[in-house]
């Protein structure tokens, strides 16, 4: 890749891989971890495909220095993962030291192969005791999730540099609590706003508590997934189905984190729930909106909306209280998961944040796609298509850079190929193949392909030979 058509990143720049607890960990039950809302939801008759659980997953709590090894393989200089909060406190209050010993070992094995952790603390495994007293229903839920996280900091703080309060708060609150088809499973517009209300309060405490403790050089975040708007015409009527799907994906998580409230439009949207305002409390907006150190951006594929005639009818986008318009289904090339491939979007929504944001540090926190691997008689694992995705992608974020935005590194998603939450094992996201019978991890080429990307700080500019040879 030393020739003329690499397009190169800036110096510094980190690149790195990403997985959660629940998708890779397995051992629910190892050294006492209590039970979280997945555990519960698994269980339910018709919530997962092919009643997949996340009972073993990658088996990654006891093959976690195998995979470590596969890490430094590939090179990695950063690796971003979750704790598991039913598995450092089983009842989501009281600390259980064996519990918080599994991330212990796994940061510690990290910094011997020298690389950087990135700390995610809630990537949607509730522990199912404080679902069973409210979840993110109740206020006390956040204040909760402050503890935990002043706990994590005393137990890592002094060798994490970079902290994440939430992932994807959008999808706890409005999958887990408006659509139900995360979990736990509640199916409720009203709720999933009070949920999404209690989800940003704790990361405003949880910033507090860690930054009351943090050492010099810490950086404190969260990850939010975008979806940017695309429509087929330029009209009034276009541009407000945008602005609403928009306001209610992107700005209702983004702006109180920024500490500038929740979007007014956002307000006026859902006011007929009468469910978001009255569980503002007087404070709540001023702690959430602490100010990031630098933003996670989660970004997969974007959304195609339509108007409709009515604009009291209720969309089919599932989110909120939202009405009048409709999304459309997904065009061109698609994932196995039917997801839009669309690397222009991700230029666009990263040049959007730095004009909506320009002091905000952004770091693409997950991107990715899944297909399905072909695997040869030698055991080859070809995924062309993937290999492909993250060349797109990759040079969309080198372009929004060209032009401006200050984006600071990228983690691809995911590491292993692991448990899709409601799809089950169907789906692989992986730069290393998993056999879920026999546990066996192959660097698939996409891996490879990755690997040279990150050796090299540069993409290559067109899709070379380069994507194919290992
Ligand atoms: C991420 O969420 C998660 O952080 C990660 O755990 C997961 O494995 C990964 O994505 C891959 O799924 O409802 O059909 O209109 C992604 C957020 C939210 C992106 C839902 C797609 C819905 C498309 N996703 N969104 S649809």
């Amino acid at each position: 890749m030393t020739n003329q058509k690499a397009l190169e990143f800036p110096p510094g720049f980190v690149w790195g891989a990403a997985t959660a607890s629940y998708q890779v960990e397995g051992g629910v039950k190892e050294d006492g971890r209590g039970p979280s809302i997945w555990d519960t939801f698994c269980a339910l008759e018709g919530k997962v495909l092919n009643g997949d659980t996340g009972e073993v997953a990658c088996d990654h709590f006891h093959r976690y220095a195998e995979d470590v090894g596969l890490m430094a393989e590939l090179g990695l200089p950063a690796y971003r993962f979750s704790v598991s909060w039913p598995r450092v406190m089983p009842d989501g209050r009281t600390v259980h030291p064996p519990g918080v010993g599994f991330y212990d070992r796994l940061v510690d094995e990290l910094l011997d192969q020298g690389i950087s952790p990135i700390v995610t603390l809630y990537h949607w495994d509730l522990p199912q005791a404080l679902e069973d007293e409210g979840g993110w229903r109740v206020r006390d839920t956040a204040a909760r999730f402050a503890d935990y996280a002043a706990v994590m900091h005393g137990a890592l703080g002094d060798r994490v540099q970079d902290w994440m309060t939430l992932n994807e708060p959008f999808c706890a609150a409005f999958l887990g609590y408006g659509s139900g088809v995360h979990a736990p499973g509640v199916a409720d517009h009203g709720t999933a706003l009070v949920a999404a209300h209690h989800q940003l309060l704790a990361h405003g405490l949880g910033m507090a508590a860690l930054r009351s403790a943090a050492a010099p050089g810490q950086r404190f975040s969260l990850a939010l997934n975008f979806s940017p708007v695309l429509v087929d015409v330029d009209d009034e009527a276009h541009r407000e189905a945008a602005r609403k799907f928009d306001g209610m994906h992107n700005r209702m998580f983004l702006d109180p984190v920024l500490g500038r409230g929740y979007p007014a439009d956002v307000l006026a949207d859902v006011a007929h729930l009468n469910a978001l305002e009255p569980a503002i409390l007087g404070g709540d907006l001023e702690t959430i909106g602490t100010g990031l150190d630098w933003l996670g951006v989660n970004y997969y594929a974007p959304t195609r909306v339509t108007p409709l005639a009515d604009p009291a009818v209720p969309s089919n986008c599932g989110l909120p209280g939202l009405r009048g318009f409709d999304v459309l289904p997904p065009r061109g090339p698609l994932t196995s998961f039917g997801w839009e491939q669309a690397p222009s979007s991700l230029t666009d929504l990263l040049l959007w944040l730095h004009r909506h944001c320009p002091e905000i540090p952004l770091v693409v926190a997950e991107n990715g796609a899944a297909f399905p691997d072909t695997i040869d008689s030698d055991g080859r694992v070809r995924d062309h298509d993937r290999a492909l995705y993250f060349a797109e992608h990759l040079r969309a974020v080198h372009s929004a850079i060209r032009q401006g935005a200050g984006v600071r590194g990228y983690l691809a998603w995911s590491l292993l190929d692991n448990f899709e939450w409601a799809m089950g094992y169907t789906q692989r996201f992986g730069l290393v193949h998993v056999d879920f019978e026999t546990q066996q991890r192959t660097i698939k080429d996409s891996g490879r392909f990755y690997s040279r990307i990150l050796a090299n700080n540069a993409v290559p500019a067109d899709d070379s030979a380069e994507l194919t040879t290992s």
